[in-house]
């Protein structure tokens, strides 16, 4: 056996403490808010805002206009039930247990995925693992061929993007694992729970540079979190079991098993694996250090709330909408995570990173006060690793919080916890007091400008624009008028995400599909496999022409399965984002310029609809029908080069 794990990788805290909630009582009997005298202590001289031993006060409105029945916990600020991050069908299937004894380790291991709760094995087949095919039809689990394994990669990401659930992606030896390559480290960078499988060369056959091999373990392996060659059929069984575990346990990721062609033959009895991949329950956070944290929030001037895709995966968006009500603490999201709380919501001050307004920087430079909640402080969130900024107390809750790791500021606070069981227990405590009045209205004063500012910064609709070409900001605008709110978005890297992310506004948690690895090529496979999961409701994909000709040809899987993903084709016939920093100095324009494609044709010609589109005002009607059709449909917009990025209008520079 040969294994391979990418960085060091921490216990899972299920694995480590008792397995189930705390129970509230247990919460209410541990020590009150109050000084605290560890590393989240009161500022010298500072007197808590939280006053203990209160009845709970109901929250008040935002607004000021004095006492009001708030809120209450899962409630919209108009009171109606906050839509919870909706996991999908493929989140309800069961294990199912086996009757007959598989003979073969293919028919073991089909089995064994079913077993743990697979549901999804997207693939370009390959002969190195032929008898997986038969056998994971066999058990049920719905095979999808795709174009590329680029495509087949990204689409089991978003699957576990969507439910949290591994899906199975599976390529021929190093032909197939190198054009997967893309996909695992997507899923590494998103934290994304994926299970890929490489069929390998028979055992006779390796290290003998034998057709298509390579060290797949050592090479696309060393992309995933944890990836293994078995040497016998025997040694399946405790990979499977281990790389499941591992693509779920502690801060999710991709796994690999390369499996060599004729271990798949092999006999193989072996008992089912037990575990399901679902995450154990998160064991009680450290009451002190939560006690720390809301300190350290509630005393300070300017407190933030940074959110990322640890509260989509523990599902609990409500309860932090809920903590910050109660504080009146703001919530930025991380990049690519917009969709963590109800945009609309009046605490909600924009994402950070690319595309985001001004306001997003200036509000997180000006913090004094910080709390990291399930997110892992990228380059593009923390602009440049910029923020926490020199000036700001953080604290950081993860279930793997990162210290200095990543040339990060050490937070001053770091609790290993996952973001759902960390927001129980602070609702719990904060059961126990109310914020003072004072310092209650004060923010919200602060956070109604904070909200009126962000909003100001963040239109992208504006200008006077009559042509050639839409309107990039206007056509968003129109995406935020005309869908409904279940609707998932995903999108591509380039420029033509700027508008988007700057303009569009998430209403639900769960609606937003986007890779952090900045991958060109995923959002038309990423819509299709959210197409797949949630096949009531509309799904659409915001991609420039340059990423759109890397996978567009998934678009016939689309139509082959039956699912009528929406693709919004921003199109300047240039490679933008590159063009954008050769313009600013870097180089000359080489090797961004790029030629016509009929992108309407082309949707046509893989079985779906196509629509050109060169004015604004055909926009809405085009979108009405696509939503409407029973098929995919490519909506090619075609875009003047002059719209360099969200922050550079051709209007302004004229
Ligand atoms: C797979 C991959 N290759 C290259 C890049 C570098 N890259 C980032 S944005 C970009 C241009 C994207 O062009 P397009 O999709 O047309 O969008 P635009 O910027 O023109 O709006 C490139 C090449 C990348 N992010 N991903
Ligand atoms: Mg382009």
């Amino acid at each position: 056996m040969t294994d391979h794990v990418a960085g060091a990788e921490s216990d899972p805290v299920g694995s480590r403490l008792p397995a189930q909630e705390p129970s509230a009582a247990a919460l209410e009997s541990a020590p009150d808010l109050g000084p605290a005298t560890d590393a989240g202590s009161d500022p010298p001289g500072a007197r808590s805002p939280i006053l203990d031993a209160l009845p709970v006060a109901p929250a008040e409105p935002a607004d000021g206009r004095g006492p009001a029945p708030g809120p209450a916990v899962g409630q919209a600020p108009d009171g109606s039930a906050l839509p919870e991050f909706e996991p999908g069908e493929a989140t309800a299937v069961r294990p199912s247990a086996t009757a007959a004894p598989p003979t073969t380790a293919a028919a073991w291991l089909a089995r064994a995925l079913r077993a743990a709760g697979l549901r999804y094995a997207f693939t370009v087949p390959g002969e190195s693992f032929l008898p997986l095919l038969d056998a994971l039809d066999e058990v049920g689990i719905a095979v999808v061929a795709t174009r590329h394994e680029a495509g087949a990669g990204f689409m089991a990401e978003a699957y576990g993007q969507l439910t949290g659930r591994p899906a199975a992606v599976i390529v021929t030896r190093a032909v197939g694992a190198a054009n997967l390559g893309i996909a695992l480290h997507t899923a590494l960078a998103d934290s994304t729970p994926l299970l890929a499988i490489a069929g390998q060369v028979e055992r006779r056959f390796l290290g003998r540079e034998a057709f298509q091999e390579a060290d797949l373990v050592g090479s696309v392996g060393a992309l995933a979190k944890w990836a293994a060659e078995p040497a016998t059929a025997a040694e399946l069984p405790a990979l499977v079991d281990e790389g499941l575990r591992r693509a779920t346990a502690g801060r999710p990721g991709p796994v690999l098993l390369s499996i060599p062609e004729d271990v798949f033959t092999e006999p193989l009895d072996a008992p089912l694996p037990e575990r399901s991949p679902t995450p154990a329950p998160s064991a009680r956070p450290d009451p002190v250090l939560v006690r720390s944290i809301l300190q350290l929030l509630a005393c300070a001037e300017r407190p933030v709330i940074l959110a990322g895709g640890g509260v989509l995966r523990a599902r609990c968006s409500t309860d932090l909408v809920r903590l910050a009500e109660l504080l009146r603490v703001p919530i930025v999201a991380a990049w690519r995570r917009g969709d963590v709380v109800p945009n609309d919501h009046p605490l909600y001050l924009g994402m950070a990173g690319h595309g985001a307004p001004p306001t997003v920087l200036e509000r997180l430079r000006s913090a004094d006060a910080l709390l990291v909640l399930g997110c892992r402080l990228n380059e593009v969130t923390t602009y440049g690793y910029e923020i926490p900024a020199p000036g700001t107390r953080w604290a950081h809750v993860d279930v793997e919080p990162r210290g200095g790791r990543v040339g990060l500021r050490p937070p001053d606070l770091a609790l290993a916890a996952d973001a759902r069981a960390f927001l129980r227990a602070a609702l719990t405590r904060l059961a126990n007091g109310v914020l003072d009045a004072a310092v209650a209205d004060a923010r919200a004063a602060r956070n109604a400008a904070d909200r009126a500012a962000f909003e100001a910064a963040s239109v992208v609709e504006a200008g006077d624009w009559a042509g050639p070409g839409v309107h990039p900001g206007r056509v968003v605008a129109t995406l935020r008028r005309l869908l409904p709110e279940a609707a998932i978005l995903t999108t591509d890297a380039g420029n033509f995400a700027g508008w988007a992310a700057r303009g569009f506004r998430f209403r639900r948690p769960g609606t937003f599909l986007g890779p952090t690895s900045g991958a060109m090529g995923y959002a038309v496979p990423a819509a299709v496999a959210a197409a797949l999961i949630h096949r009531d409701r509309p799904v659409v994909a915001l991609v420039g022409d340059g990423g759109m000709a890397m996978t567009m040809a998934e678009l016939e899987t689309a139509v082959r399965e039956r699912v009528r993903p929406i693709v919004v084709v921003f199109d300047n016939e240039r490679y933008g984002m590159i063009r954008m920093h050769q313009d600013a100095g870097r180089s000359r324009g080489i090797a961004t310029d790029l030629g016509p494609v009929d992108f309407a044709a082309v949707g046509r010609a893989l079985g779906g609809r196509g629509v050109r589109i060169e004015t604004d005002d055909a926009v809405g009607p085009a979108l009405r029908d696509a939503l409407a059709a029973d098929r995919p449909t490519v909506l090619h917009l075609v875009v003047d080069r002059r719209w360099v990025s969200v922050n550079d209008h051709p209007f302004a520079t004229r």
